[in-house]
C-alpha cells in the first residue's frame, strides 16, 4: 500500500488539521499531505464531500477506508505508535479525557479567536465567555502539568498536546493573558520541531480569509 494521505486545510487557519498532522509527525508515522484551501464564509464550498465522509478536513485516506474527525485520526496514529498515549492506565485515561474535552469544548474561545498563526492582535476583541474558556484551559494545563511534572501535559508528548496545539497559537495571536506555567508550556510547545515546522509553513502561506484576518 502507498502511504496514508492526510487531507488538510490551510496551515495558517485549519486548527483541526494541525492536530492529527502533529500526532502523525511526532509519532513518526509516514504519510503524504494534501492541502485544500478552506472555503470563504458564504463562498462556494469546495468539494470536501468527495474527500471525506463528513465533508470536512482533516481526513486520513487509507487503502480501504477514509477516517474523518481529528481525534479519530489521532487514535489511528496512536495505534501505529502507542507512545502517543501515556503508559500508565490512569494517565492514559486522563490524557484521553483531556483530548476529548478539547475536541468537544471551548466553543466561545474557538468562535472569538479563530486560529490565525500569522496574525498578531489583542484579546480586546474577545467576549468575556471566550476569555473564560481560555482561563479554563490555562487552569487545566496547569493542573495536568503539576500532576505529571511535564514537560508536556502528561509527561512525554501525547495526543493531548497535539489536541491543544492550536490553542497555544491562539494564546499568542490574541495575546490572551495566561499564567507563568501556561506560558512556559507554550514555549515548549512552539519549540517542538514538528510544531515549529507547521508554524513556519503557515507563516509562508499568503492566502487570506477575510473572516479571520479582518474581523
Ligand atoms: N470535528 C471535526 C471538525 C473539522 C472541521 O470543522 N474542519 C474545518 C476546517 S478546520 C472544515 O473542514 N471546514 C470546511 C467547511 O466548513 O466547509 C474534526 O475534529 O475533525
Amino acid at each position: 500500500m502507498g502511504k496514508p494521505r492526510l487531507h488538510i486545510g490551510d496551515k495558517n487557519y485549519s486548527s483541526w488539521s494541525m492536530r492529527p498532522w502533529l500526532a502523525l509527525r511526532v509519532g513518526g508515522v509516514a504519510f503524504e499531505e494534501v492541502l485544500h484551501p478552506l472555503p470563504e464564509m458564504g463562498g462556494a464550498k469546495p468539494a470536501f464531500g468527495a474527500i471525506s465522509p463528513n465533508a470536512r478536513v482533516p481526513a486520513l485516506e487509507l487503502e480501504d477506508v477514509t477516517i474523518a474527525e481529528s481525534l479519530a485520526i489521532c487514535e489511528w496514529a496512536a495505534e501505529q505508535n502507542p507512545s502517543l498515549w501515556p503508559k500508565g492506565s490512569s494517565d492514559r485515561a486522563l490524557a484521553r479525557s483531556a483530548a476529548s474535552i478539547m475536541h468537544s469544548g471551548f466553543p466561545n474561545l474557538r468562535n472569538d479567536a479563530p486560529m490565525n498563526i500569522r496574525r498578531r492582535t489583542d484579546a480586546a476583541r474577545m467576549t468575556q465567555a471566550g476569555l473564560d474558556d481560555a482561563a479554563k484551559v490555562d487552569e487545566l494545563w496547569s493542573g495536568w502539568l503539576k500532576r505529571s511534572g511535564g514537560p508536556f501535559l502528561f509527561g512525554d508528548y501525547s495526543v493531548a498536546d497535539a489536541m491543544y496545539a492550536p490553542v497555544v497559537t491562539r494564546f499568542i495571536t490574541y495575546a490572551i493573558p495566561r499564567s507563568a506555567e501556561a506560558d512556559r508550556y507554550m514555549n515548549r510547545m512552539v519549540a517542538e520541531p514538528h510544531m515549529a515546522a507547521w508554524i513556519a509553513a503557515a507563516e509562508k502561506e499568503t492566502r487570506q480569509l477575510p473572516r479571520s484576518d479582518i474581523a
